[in-house]
């Protein structure tokens, strides 16, 4: 294909790919320099008005802050690390991106082609490497095809089920001087549900005494996210959130019934068998979400109604009795403006509410910090347009199991379970939407993992809130080590630095919460700091879940949680 074209004034390769992404819509880029990409960074430094270049201080963190800002908008942002070492390290990034179904472009600075094949210094084969991480990887030799290859690369992140593109720069296309024209995003209409699959919902909704909905995925927008309510509140139907998914669904409402994963509350699986059919909406029904693929019978079971954007997700596992392939904001204004179906399960719903109360009533528990009082006093401090972010471990089943995520407020995670997700996702929210609050949660574990970023966020004048739990263990893995291995505590005991004092080092505000009563006021201080925030919550290590405790798990209760 000739993509020349005359006339154009000459650019290198490093300022067309800069265009190229600022003609694509994408304003955000996450780096880790590198010299494998300096004519890129030049060209970035041409677009700097229209471009923000964020510096992260690891790859790992900087593909996280990238994933984290395309789930946040549902448009990609740009990652860009160097080869070899700095591709390794962010790949983790990648396959966040991948199981979380994140729209995202990781550029890979590459070695001059002419090495090719020699273990040239950090010489990596891209498509190799990201090939099973990536849902697409490709690498840039020619400049005169970069608007080509970007664009295609936002076309395959953005549409379907959405993923990371991988994209290679060879070390000398980005110096090549080429005529070529920008390549804007097509204006492509998105696929909507089919009225006869619609129709068909309704009579099985209509038919059915105990429904519950499972909503998931990504891409929601605002819009869509406020219709997709609108369609479940006037059906009322129960509904539960995938893993990690908490927030996009008002839990304020009376048939948000809870969420679906690791940590979930017993009673809610136990009324999701008893379901009699399952409305999933962009949820892809994972492992997580499903209870490892148990909570359904693989056969006979209740019938499954699948809306996915992508048809080839659709009863990938559990096989549904009827598949809506279907862009999810898509499918949400069409489901609002149908008529609701008489619904004979209002009482079904509130019982599934009235679980999710329960299990929102603070317990008792030993020692002087009960964690569920300081997550329903963190429910009632946070803003109503608060960012949450998670990272993975035991400590996400607090907020899960205690706080009811408001309409405005958004709450994203790794679902792929990625430890050091947190804290960049964090930074990432707090500098995409400088007047909102980011609030973070994050192990002591995964606070060493990336909590460095932290100094990302001072050099952008971002304010994030980080929830340091610490229960001084990989708390996550001690469990299933007490649950197989009682008492032989193996390689998942930390010692660990004083968080307070870590944040206070980069300039930050830092609080040690050790008894509930000084939660509250630490919170309010360091909001009020105005600066990034460290609370650490020093945790009794022996209530290693919101339903456990290492005594219980030894002696073979409370061993579901
Ligand atoms: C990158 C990565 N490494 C290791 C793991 C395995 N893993 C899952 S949870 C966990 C422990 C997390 O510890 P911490 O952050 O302190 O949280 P806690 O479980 O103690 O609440 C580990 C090691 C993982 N999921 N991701
Ligand atoms: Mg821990």
């Amino acid at each position: 294909m000739d993509t020349q074209a005359p006339g154009l004034v000459a650019r290198p390769g490093g300022r067309v790919l800069a265009d190229a992404l600022v003609a694509q819509g994408i304003d955000h880029v996450f780096a880790v320099p590198g010299e494998s990409y300096l004519d890129v960074l030049d060209g970035l430094y041409g677009v700097r008005d229209r471009l923000t270049l964020v510096t992260c201080r690891f790859e790992a963190g900087a593909v996280n802050m990238a994933e984290a800002y395309g789930k946040l908008t549902g448009r990609p942002a740009a990652a860009m690390v160097t080869r070899g070492p700095g591709a390794c390290h962010g790949a983790v990034g990648v396959h966040v991106a991948m199981q979380d179904s994140t729209p995202l472009l990781l550029f890979v600075g590459q070695i001059p082609f002419e090495e090719t094949d020699r273990d040239s210094f950090q010489e990596v084969d891209y498509r190799r490497m990201f090939g099973p991480l990536a849902k697409w990887v490709t690498q840039i030799d020619d400049a005169r095809r970069i608007p080509e290859l970007v664009a295609h690369a936002v076309d395959v992140a953005t549409t379907g089920r959405p993923g990371p593109v991988v994209i290679a720069l060879s070390e000398e296309m980005q110096k090549h001087s080429v005529n070529v024209a920008d390549i804007g995003r097509a204006p492509v209409s998105l696929g909507r549900p089919d009225a006869a699959a619609l129709e068909r919902m309704q009579a099985m909704l209509a038919a059915s005494r105990k429904p519950l909905a499972i909503l998931g995925g990504s891409g929601w927008t605002d819009a869509g996210r406020a219709a997709v309510r609108g369609f479940l509140v006037g059906q009322g139907l129960p509904v539960a959130v995938g893993f990690r998914r908490q927030a996009l669904y008002d839990g304020t409402l009376p048939n948000f019934v809870g969420d679906l994963g690791v940590g979930s509350d017993p009673a809610l699986v136990a009324r999701a068998r008893e379901a009699d059919l399952i409305l999933a909406i962009g949820t892809r029904l994972g492992e997580a979400t499903t209870q490892g693929y148990q909570l359904f019978p693989a056969q006979g079971g209740a019938p499954i109604i699948h809306v996915y954007p992508e048809p080839a997700e659709i009863g990938r596992v559990f096989r549904p009795a009827l598949g809506i392939a279907s862009e999810l904001n898509a499918f949400a204004h069409a489901a609002v403006a149908l008529t609701p179906v008489a619904a004979p399960w209002a009482d079904w719903t509130a019982s599934l509410r009235a679980l999710r109360e329960a299990g929102r009533v603070v317990p008792e528990y030993e020692g002087p910090l009960n964690l569920a009082q300081v997550m329903r006093e963190l429910e009632a401090l946070a803003p109503p347009d608060a960012i949450f972010t998670s990272d993975a471990g035991n400590f996400a089943t607090w907020p899960a199991r205690f706080i009811n995520f408001g309409a405005r407020q958004r709450m994203i995670g790794p679902t792929n379970g990625a430890m050091g997700y947190g804290v960049p996702a964090g930074v990432a929210a707090a500098i995409a939407f400088p007047g909102r609050l980011a609030i973070t949660f994050v192990g002591d574990g995964g606070m060493l993992m990336t909590g460095q970023e932290i100094a990302t966020a001072f050099q952008y004048g971002a304010a994030p809130v980080v929830l340091v739990f610490n229960n001084a263990m990989y708390g996550t893995i001690r469990m299933y080590q007490e649950r197989s291995y009682p008492g032989r505590v193996s390689g998942t005991e930390l010692t660990n630095p004083d968080f307070a004092k870590y944040i206070e080092a980069f300039g930050g505000h830092g609080e040690v919460v050790s008894a509930t009563a000084e939660f509250t006021p630490a919170f309010q201080r360091a909001v009020a700091s105005g600066k990034p925030a460290v609370i650490e919550l020093r945790m009794n290590p022996e209530q290693i879940t919101s339903r456990a405790t290492i005594a219980q798990l030894r002696a073979g209760v409370g061993a579901k949680s």
